[in-house]
């Protein structure tokens, strides 16, 4: 699949964006901000519906969800797309950041794991949870992280189980239950990422004034990426784009 390498639209102000080049934030407050754009035909990447029926459990709570693979937000001109996680690349050298005390979550619920794309910093804790009336199998394939391989039981909804991760590309988590179940886990060494919303939108902030590379990864459509600058606590925007062409 062929992809294209980026648009980059840098300090445009574009309809939806919240910040304008001209608004300053306060020092040091640098923010990056934009959209990830799909240029391709929709109609090649209908949602499937996957049946759940195969555990009573699963059916009960829903029989059919919307593959998560491929969401396009076709609602905006240009489209966008869901589910990207985009960072810094390169720019931010040797620099060390405190790690975030939040606390990652993904519950499995409706037999889906919810976020189907999760981004966090290394160090940060990541918090397993099983909302669903059936037992799961949280299987990790990373190559750098531990291979945890596990069995959640039913309605673990508060303690369930906890991992702390180091930086490593996005890797699949599967159930090996529910062969329909899987989600991705992202995370970095800095605290400069986010994964796009239903508009297709992100936002990284309170990055060092510099000269960055910007990545965003797709599940299905890989990696692209674009520069950008950003300085005096100014707003940057740009745009990364996706172009399948099947
Ligand atoms: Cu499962």
């Amino acid at each position: 699949m062929k992809l294209s390498m980026f648009t980059l639209t840098a300090v445009l102000a574009i309809n939806t964006f919240v910040f304008t080049p001209d608004q300053c934030l306060a020092d040091g407050q640098n923010s990056i901000t934009g959209k990830v754009i799909f240029k391709g035909d929709p109609a090649n990447y209908k949602r499937t519906k996957i049946n759940t029926t195969k555990d009573p459990n699963c059916k009960k709570a829903k029989k059919t969800i919307g593959s998560e693979k491929v969401i396009v937000n076709k609602k905006t001109d240009p489209m966008t797309l869901r589910n990207v996680v985009v960072s810094i690349k390169e720019g931010l050298g040797k620099k060390s950041f405190p790690v975030s005390k939040e606390e990652l979550t993904i519950i499995q619920i409706g037999c889906q794991y919810k976020p189907h794309v999760l981004a966090g910093q290394a160090g940060q804790t990541l918090r397993i949870l099983n909302g669903d009336n059936t037992n799961h199998n949280i299987h990790f394939l990373p190559k750098v992280n531990d291979e945890h391989n596990f069995t959640q039981p039913k309605k673990d909804t508060e303690k369930g189980k906890t991992i702390i991760l180091k930086a490593e590309d996005p890797f699949k988590v599967k159930c090996d239950v529910h062969p329909w179940m899987n989600c991705f886990v992202a995370i970095f060494e800095h605290p400069f990422f986010d994964v796009t919303s239903k508009d297709g939108t992100f936002t990284l902030t309170g990055m060092p004034d510099g000269a960055y590379t910007i990545e965003a990864w797709h599940e299905a459509f890989g990696k692209v990426t674009a520069e950008v600058e950003v300085s005096g606590g100014k707003a940057a925007n740009m745009d990364l784009t996706f172009e399948p062409k099947s």
